[in-house]
């Protein structure tokens, strides 16, 4: 640091100080480079997002200043993915900037809504799983955890979606491609990681590693403003580039491409994310991302902590980190690695620094996304964490041995010797944590009684759960402006930093006056989700009609299947009795599928083969559509949310983890039609039965049926609905008399149905009907959706955030 007199700037350059709307017009002329009568919305939105970047900035620092004097316990939350989605609105809000911000563009005559459009959707992440790392970020910031996310800049997202004769195209996704004003690159924060090679003992007897590769991270920081901007915390993004400088020897020789290889290679690593969701994806090059995004940040924090402590062992007293899924698991290891080798400490306290430092969050049971490496790669790749790793393993079967008399550890290791052999990240995750936890209260019991059974046994207080939980500032005061002014003006603003408080709604449940104004809210919503489908896929939909929406990533345990099959059921009986009193549907899907998932994509297909039936039939002309929109992401589901009535969770029992998509629904008036599975669990508890339509079979069930021989042909032609459906698609009713296309899902419909659709189905029917009949009387809904809205304070993130923080961080 410089010796300098200068501590506090002069207040003229205070940005607070400014004007907005002035701010907005000097970062136009002098950061964008753009003459006003020139500019366009994309130049519009960098100057209102520097200008409100400014404004985040002395919070920023105030925030760092604050955590070093009170020594605060920092929290580092490691994650392959953050879906932050569009960053100025969120800004804007939580500085409590929109009303000056609107007021200075509609005197332009400009509308900020359009300008905040212009915003590039960073979508650096696949579902779930990411966006949750999202709202914890706004939580953190909110509730005042002196937190960091540590992730991957990604030059390329999650692909884009669009679809051609009605298939999933995949296309890259640039979010980078005329720049990121959000960012602050950070070049002479750096770091180096290492790949290959070979270890060798000293004449002192230390392992000496040598790698045969070496790559640099670099680091972006983000900031990350809660309510109301007290608190403001950091996202940091590592960009991978070359060690090696070009060269130049080469290039003037004019080989060009092989002076630029080392480069090229290095930056592949940061290029682009994998978009399997619920697939370990086995590749060298996703290995070289976990390790590259976790050594850096594991350095980064180790370096931040030396700057002003000298005693290692009490890096727990100061240091919580989370680890996002299995993904960042290689922490244990390097962890170890960074103290023994770079910091010269034993071993044994080490590994103990470690595990009083590092905690695991598991987000699926689903055994096809549990990652494990080939001995053989990670020997190749990282000779000495695999040495640590056997050491880390040897330490842990003396202690189960020494504890458990006669107990074999060898199922719990981290080494699986069989087939090769194997490192099994999520064991090596939970014998490296202190705290392992899940994600609803089912998903975390079924832990312990499946995936970690036999770990929950020999280390009984390990694994806890915290429930997902959502922000409430993107999911319902910014997507849903309409909503949230009508609760302001109704309860006062104290939900929105403390959404304990929406339950102070609960009573308006039984005011006529407030429920009508909450039903032209949602048709408000309605209205406009409407012109989105029209603009998007150019299909005229009815706002009246009951807005039934599925939106998640495809796959098979989410049954988009089942809500598709029943969806030609539906047609079926309307076009059969079309003046039957039937309820008018709008069933909407969105959602992307792995590029490599063939079942997805053929699902997207059915959809929207059988969209084009539908929709162009006038029998049901008025009474039905089907939409299936394209590219989903964090902004489609800003809008589709707040104009759906009804919310589909119907994944078979035992499947989603938590799912948050259902508490965004709720949380905004839509009904929920679900399983009792993940979150809808608690969500029932909350909302109350009658709030909420569950129906299907159970977790316990869905096990017992897929263990025990089941025999789904029987169970269709005992379902004459179903079973005409499934004729009707094996026969070439959707495909143009092609009955070969959608051989795929009937036979495995037929034959297999892990996932338990035949068997839902039949209650999955009756309870949409009774839906349709509880929609026609819209006192009674309306009044249901009130009470959903005002029982779901307790899905904040906010809440999930001191739940992490109390029982595992310890960090409050
Ligand atoms: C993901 O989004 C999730 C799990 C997983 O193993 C991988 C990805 Cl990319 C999801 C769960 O499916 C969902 O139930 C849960 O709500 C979410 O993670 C956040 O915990």
């Amino acid at each position: 640091m410089t010796d300098t007199k200068l501590e506090k700037l002069p207040e003229s350059l205070d940005p607070k100080n400014v004007p907005l709307g002035e701010a907005v017009l000097r970062h136009l002329v002098y950061s964008v480079g753009k003459d006003a009568s020139h500019a366009v919305r994309r130049d519009w939105c960098a100057a209102l997002s520097l200008a409100v970047r400014d404004r985040m900035v002395d919070g920023w620092m105030d925030t760092t200043r604050r955590i070093y004097k009170e020594k605060a316990k920092r929290v580092y939350y490691l994650s392959m993915e953050f879906m932050i989605g569009r960053l100025l609105e969120d800004a804007i809000s939580n500085m409590g900037l929109t009303a000056e911000a609107k007021g200075f563009f509609s005197e332009h005559g400009l509308d900020l809504q359009e300008i905040l459009e212009a915003e590039p959707d960073p979508a650096l992440g696949n579902g779930g799983l990411g966006r949750l790392a999202a709202c914890f970020l706004d939580s953190m910031a909110t509730v005042g955890v002196a937190g960091m996310g540590y992730g991957i800049r990604y030059e390329h997202g999650i692909f884009r979606q669009s679809f051609q004769d009605g298939w999933q195209l995949e296309e890259p996704e640039d979010w980078l491609i005329f720049g990121n004003n959000w960012e602050f690159h950070r070049p002479e924060v750096s770091y180096p990681i290492s790949f290959g090679g070979s270890v060798q003992q000293d004449a002192q007897g230390k392992m000496v590693w040598t790698p045969s590769e070496r790559i640099l991270a670099g680091a972006f920081d983000t900031p990350i403003a809660g309510w109301q901007g007290k608190h403001v915390n950091t996202l940091r993004l590592w960009s991978a580039r070359s060690a090696e400088t070009l060269n130049l020897h080469q290039f003037n020789q004019g080989e060009f491409m092989a002076a630029s290889r080392q480069q090229v290679l290095a930056e592949s690593i940061t290029k682009v994310l994998y978009p399997g969701d619920h697939t370990a994806e086995g590749r060298e090059l996703r290995l070289k991302q976990e390790v590259f995004f976790t050594s850096a940040s594991l350095q980064d924090l180790l370096h931040r902590f030396l700057l002003d402590n000298k005693d290692l062992t009490a890096l727990p007293k100061h240091v919580a980190i989370q680890l996002n899924d299995t993904h960042p698991a290689i922490a244990v290891p390097e962890l170890v690695r960074l103290l023994v080798d770079e910091h010269d400490m034993e071993f044994v306290q080490s590994f103990e620094i470690a595990r009083g430092c590092l905690n695991y969050t598991n987000h699926t049971l689903l055994p096809e996304a549990l990652e494990k490496w080939p001995l053989e790669l990670i020997e190749r790749c990282l000779p000495r964490h695999l040495q640590i790793i056997r050491e880390i393993d040897n330490l842990f079967a003396a202690e189960i041995r020494a504890k458990f008399e006669g107990k074999d550890p060898a199922p719990m290791q981290a080494i699986d010797p069989h087939h090769g052999g194997w490192v099994r990240m999520g064991n090596l995750a939970f014998i490296g944590a202190k705290r392992v936890n899940g994600v609803s209260a089912l998903h975390t019991e079924l832990m312990k009684q499946t995936v970690f059974k036999d770990l929950h046994e020999v280390y009984p207080d390990r694994i806890l759960n915290q429930t997902n939980g959502i922000t409430p500032r993107r999911w319902l005061k910014e997507c849903n402006p309409g909503l949230a002014e009508l609760i302001t003006e109704t309860i006062g603003e104290d939900w929105v930093g403390d959404l304990s408080h929406i339950s102070e709604l609960v009573p308006y449940a039984e005011d006529k006056a407030f429920r009508d104004k909450f039903k032209a809210v949602k048709l408000e919503n309605k209205k406009r989700l409407a012109a989105y489908i029209q603009s998007e896929v150019g299909i005229k939909v009815d706002p009246t009609a009951l807005f039934d929406i599925q939106i998640k990533r495809i796959h098979e345990y989410k049954r988009q299947l089942m809500n598709a099959l029943e969806t030609m059921a539906l047609y079926n009986a309307m076009k059969a009795d079309p003046k039957a009193g039937w309820q008018p549907r709008v069933k909407i899907f969105a959602g992307k599928a792995a590029p490599s998932y063939t079942l997805a994509k053929l699902i997207i297909k059915l959809i929207n083969d059988a969209a084009k039936v539908i929709n162009n039939d006038p029998d049901v002309d008025g009474l039905l559509k089907l939409v299936f929109l394209p590219n989903y992401n964090v902004s489609a589901a800003e809008i589709l949310i707040p104009g759906a009535d009804l919310s589909e969770q119907i994944s078979t029992a035992g499947f989603e983890a938590s799912g948050t998509g259902n508490m965004k629904f709720a949380l905004n008036g839509a009904l929920t039609v679900g399983t009792l599975d993940g979150a809808n669990v608690e969500i029932k508890e909350h909302v109350g039965d009658d709030n909420i339509f569950i129906f299907g079979l159970e977790a316990d069930e869905v096990a017992a049926r897929q263990h025990g021989g089941c025999q789904p042909w029987v169970t269709v032609a005992e379902t004459p609905r179903l079973q005409e459906v499934v004729t009707q698609i094996s026969s070439g009713f959707y495909s143009n008399g092609d009955t070969e296309r959608f051989k795929g899902i009937v036979d495995n419909v037929l034959a297999h149905d892990y996932f338990q659709v035949t068997p839902d189905f039949q209650a999955y029917w009756d309870i949409q009907r009774k839906i349709d009949g509880e929609f026609k009387d819209q006192d009674t809904w309306q009044r249901m959706a009130v009470l959903n809205t005002a029982n779901m304070g307790w899905f904040s993130a906010d809440r999930t955030i001191r739940g992490y923080a109390n029982d595992i961080w310890k960090a409050l």
